[in-house]
């Protein structure tokens, strides 16, 4: 059994989300998804994100593609997560290539794939304040 990985913080669950999450599962057979906790989203990544965790982990649970949700409380969890998840591809959209080449260093295939241009959460939150 080939075990994915991915990290990301699916706020505003959009199908750019959902595109990867697909293409992600089609590397393997068992996916899962390590999704931002608010204080890794406010400490790490200055952003705050429109829904919980407990909101977004239930909203990935909920797609066809995902094996397991666990939650992502920093950035060097990365390493030890492929070891305790026998984790053989880590996937990222690509706007993180190279970022985490290192974990080849780990027995680990790392996968960058091409992000679906068009859609963001950060623009999905323009758009609307636009229209008020
Ligand atoms: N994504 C995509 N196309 C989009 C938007 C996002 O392919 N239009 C991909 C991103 O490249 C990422 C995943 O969907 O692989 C999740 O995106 P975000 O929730 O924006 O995640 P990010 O804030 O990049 O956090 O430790 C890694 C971080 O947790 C990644």
């Amino acid at each position: 059994m080939k075990r994915v990985i991915t990290y990301g913080t699916f706020d505003l669950l959009h199908y750019g989300h959902i595109n990867l999450l697909k293409r992600a599962k089609a590397l393997g057979d068992y996916l899962i998804v390590v999704v931002s906790t608010d204080e890794f989203n406010a400490k790490e990544k200055q952003k705050k994100s429109y829904f919980s965790y407990e909101a977004r982990k239930a909203l990935v649970e909920a797609i066809r593609y995902v094996d397991l949700v666990i939650p992502e409380t920093c950035w060097e969890q990365k390493r030890t997560d492929i070891h305790e998840y026998h984790i053989d591809t880590f996937v990222m959209g690509d706007d993180w290539t190279g970022k985490f080449d290192f974990l080849k260093e780990e027995g680990c295939e790392v996968v960058y794939l091409p992000r679906t241009p068009e859609v963001s959460s950060s623009q999905i939150k323009e758009d609307l304040q636009e229209k008020k």
